[in-house]
């Protein structure tokens, strides 16, 4: 048995399902909702002195492996780490979020420098480094970064917007310094997975948010193909590489968006038709998620009979049990142990 011959999700997405069972992850698992992660959290200071700790991000990492036992961990940092190597300010206000001086035109843009995101970037790297290390064999390691369109969209904000207004108006009015900051953020981004895939992460996944929320044309031009750019380019160098894509609200674009990016597993967001995901799209390839987060703060048997159903829609084919978004603050954790517990009962021949 080679030495990832057992790590599930990797199994999964590279197309060999059903895989005895149908592994589970969460995204944001590590988070507010769990008291060990605050209590580290509190001993960091800011969130931002959490990512760049080695030692306090390897361990938020491991925490919900070490309380659930998920099959995958998820590298614990944040998407906006990578404008602030480029050379953004960036910090996070309690309460409100991540802030960042946002990009006004394309003077701000000729500013950022790619050439030293990873050096930057270091401390986060060993993180990956570590958590492979002290992961259980059989784990599977995510990395992950922002998609251009989604990070670009908080460059040019400077904060999160329901919308993404700043960023669409900005797209039509100033259409050059866009391109030239998707541009910026390819290249940083092919930089920084394949240095995550070196040091140890098996997959990396690409968060693009908010790409439901642009036109068709942008949705080509903004979403597709720098993803398509980032898969190839970090293909070009770690040949293997595992590579899953969240095009959050891309609704009827998935299947173009999974073929033409060349990803080997598509996120799904809680919004999607599971009969068009299960017909157009998971005989693509493999495809991830889409528990409502709401569903997991409620409880109860609405949570069974959602848990029921998306096994029932995707269980036959290539499939990694996960949550349509990030899981909240609020969120029980006796919910998320009812989640898993029904997940793992179920055994797929
Ligand atoms: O106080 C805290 O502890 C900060 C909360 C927090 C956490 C736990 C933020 C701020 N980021 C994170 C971690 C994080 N962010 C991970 C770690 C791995 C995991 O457990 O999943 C990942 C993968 C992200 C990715 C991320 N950050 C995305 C893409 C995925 C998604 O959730 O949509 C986005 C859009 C961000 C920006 C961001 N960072 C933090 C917040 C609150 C936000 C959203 C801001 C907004 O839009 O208003």
């Amino acid at each position: 048995m080679s030495d990832k011959a057992e790590r599930l999700v990797v199994e999964v997405l590279k197309g060999r399902a059903p895989v005895g069972r149908i592994p589970i992850w969460m995204m944001r698992q590590a988070g507010r909702y769990l008291p060990e992660y605050r209590e580290t959290r509190a001993k960091a200071g800011s969130f931002l002195d959490l990512c760049y700790s080695p030692e306090l991000a390897t361990e938020v990492t491991l925490q919900p492996i070490r309380r659930y036992g998920f099959d995958a961990a998820i590298l614990f940092s944040d998407i906006l780490v990578v404008p602030q190597a480029m050379g953004q300010k960036l910090w996070f206000e309690e309460g409100a979020g991540p802030r960042l001086d946002p990009i006004e035109d394309g003077s701000g843009v000729a500013k950022l420098d790619v050439s030293g995101v990873c050096d930057r970037l270091a401390p986060v790297l060993e993180t990956v480094a570590r958590v492979r290390e002290k992961l259980p064999r059989e784990t599977t390691l995510l990395g992950f970064c922002g998609a251009p369109w989604t990070v670009a969209c908080y460059m040019i904000a400077g904060k999160g917007t329901p919308e993404q207004v700043p960023a669409r108006l900005f797209s039509y009015q100033r259409r050059e310094a866009m391109d030239a900051l998707i541009e910026k953020l390819i290249v940083a981004s092919v930089d920084y997975l394949v240095a995550q895939l070196k040091a140890g992460a098996d997959a990396v996944q690409i968060f693009d948010t908010w790409g439901g929320m642009l036109t068709d044309a942008q949705f080509e031009r903004y979403v597709i193909e720098p993803t398509r750019r980032i898969v190839e380019g970090v293909r070009h160098i770690v040949p293997q590489a595992l590579v899953i894509g969240f095009p959050r609200g891309a609704g009827v674009r998935l299947p173009d968006y999974f073929v033409r990016t060349g990803v080997d597993g598509v996120g799904v967001d809680w919004m999607a038709n599971r009969a068009f995901v299960r017909d157009r799209v998971q005989r693509i390839g493999a495809v991830q998620g889409n528990l409502d987060p709401m569903c997991l703060v409620a409880g109860g048997e609405n949570l069974d009979r959602e848990v029921d159903d998306i096994l029932e829609a995707f269980s036959d084919g290539g499939f990694v049990f996960n949550l349509g978004h990030g899981i909240v603050p609020e969120t029980p954790v006796e919910n998320v142990e009812r989640m898993i517990a029904r997940v793992r009962g179920r055994h797929v021949v």
